[in-house]
């Protein structure tokens, strides 16, 4: 097996979008702060109520407040000292104090200010706030694009624009709310309507066909070079792992040099492959491959197919007759992140013509918009079962709606995959 060491690196999947997640996330928050800002006097009380109403912590909001006191002894720009460590005194449990004057309340923020409570203060709006439509008009029209710009296609786009309007508009954000959270939850699920296809479990469905005393057959169909043959070898890796048995069909007889290439793969794996003559009728190597691993009970037959675009009338007869004859229990196909939205065109395409039940979706390492992951599973209606993330035969991530939340909205910066090469 040839195997190139490089180095190990961060690789930020999804980068693109995610700054551009972001991006829209602070303009909103922003947005709901500085139409909430209000009254400072009343920002300042509704903080406050906050910050001593908490029993369990009081003993701790004492000594934080002890030793404000001390800090202030030590401040000679505050010329009203003793006020102040009066007033902080007092306002231990008394928390609306009308009496004071606006400027006493304007000093006292300018105060804690300096003593990093910023943070609370201006997360506690000084009113409820309601956004309208012109409030978020220029926000959404800029993800808009961004979005656009992130390879994410136009009728994803409109709908996240369309999810974000209907839950933010009209919606009320009183004081005690975070409207940061508020946003992102807004954002999230927008992204959870896309991704909301109903989900594939491929073990569940091996499971099934083992009780039957059948191979699960898989096909694997898409244009050239989107990383056909090589999801087949990390899928056989992956089910090899979990203890099925594997084997591979080697069904791509047209173009010179996929036989060795699929061969090279089940060498480095340890598996089988069933292969004819080049040129040979593709249907046939597949239909021997079910017939082999039925003889020797094998769980799982993985069959390639030649590239080819879902306009060419006589390959798509091809692949037409393989369904018909090999009766697959999922037609994956697999496309390449790289292509943005020419992914999503040729998913649609594959789908209308032999209809496809599931997506791999390859290059995600390589990938620095990430605009066809977030698209490509809507714009067909089936899911993405597993991602490509790197030329090592571990390099497949099971893909699923929780985890790509995660990777576009957590604190995670990067993934460490690899660059390592392993074909
Ligand atoms: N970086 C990266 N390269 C990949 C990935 N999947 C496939 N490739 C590369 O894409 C090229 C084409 O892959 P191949 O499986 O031959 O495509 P096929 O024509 O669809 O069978 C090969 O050089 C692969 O190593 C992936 O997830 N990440
Ligand atoms: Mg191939």
């Amino acid at each position: 097996m040839f195997i190139l060491k490089i180095f190990y690196l961060v690789i930020f999947v999804f980068k693109g979008l995610k700054e551009k997640l972001n991006k829209a996330i602070s303009k909103l928050t922003e947005k709901i702060y500085s139409k909430g800002e209000g009254d400072p006097q009343v920002s300042e009380r509704e903080f406050k109520k906050e910050y001593y109403n908490k029993e369990p912590k009081y003993d701790k909001d004492v000594k934080d407040i002890e030793s404000t006191k001390d800090i202030v002894d030590n401040i000679d720009t505050v010329d009203n000292k003793d006020k102040l460590k009066e007033s902080i005194g007092e306002k231990k449990y008394e928390v609306d104090k009308s009496s004071e004057s606006q400027e006493e309340s304007k000093e006292k923020i300018g105060f804690l200010d300096r003593f990093k409570i910023t943070k609370t203060i201006k997360r506690a709006l000084g009113k409820d706030v309601v956004l309208s439509e012109e409030d978020i008009e220029n926000v959404l029209e800029e993800l808009e694009l961004e979005l656009l710009e992130a390879d994410v296609a136009y009728d994803v786009v409109e709908k996240i624009i369309t999810s974000l309007r209907n839950q933010l508009v009209g919606r009320k954000i009183g004081p005690k709310e975070n409207p940061e959270e508020i946003t992102i939850n807004a954002l999230k699920n927008a992204i959870k309507e896309i991704l909301s296809q109903r989900s594939i479990n491929i073990y569940k469905i091996i499971e099934e066909k083992k009780k039957l005393n059948e191979p699960t057959v898989i096909v694997f169909v898409g244009i050239n070079g989107t990383g056909k043959t090589t999801s087949i070898a990390k899928l056989a890796y992956l089910l090899k792992e979990k203890g099925y048995s594997v084997v591979l069909a080697a069904g791509d007889t047209f173009r010179a040099g996929a036989i060795d290439q699929l061969e090279e793969h089940a060498k480095n794996i340890g598996v089988k492959v069933i292969k004819h003559q080049m040129g040979g009728d593709s249907a046939a190597v597949i239909y021997d491959a079910i017939n082999h691993a039925k003889a020797r009970g094998i769980n799982v037959v993985l069959a390639d197919t030649a590239g080819r675009q879902a306009t060419n009338i006589n390959l798509m007869d091809e692949i037409r007759k393989v369904i018909r004859v090999t009766k697959p229990d999922l037609i994956i196909f697999v496309g390449d992140a790289l292509a943005g939205n020419d992914a999503i065109f040729q998913a649609e395409e594959f789908n209308k013509a032999i209809g496809i039940d599931g997506v791999i979706l390859t290059k995600v390492d390589a990938d620095a918009k990430g605009g066809a992951a977030l698209s490509i599973a809507y714009a067909i209606g089936k899911p993405i079962l597993f991602l490509g993330v790197g030329q090592r035969y571990k390099d497949l991530e099971e893909f699923n709606v929780d985890w790509m939340v995660n990777k576009l909205f957590g604190d995670e910066e990067g993934s460490v995959y690899s660059t390592e090469r392993e074909f």
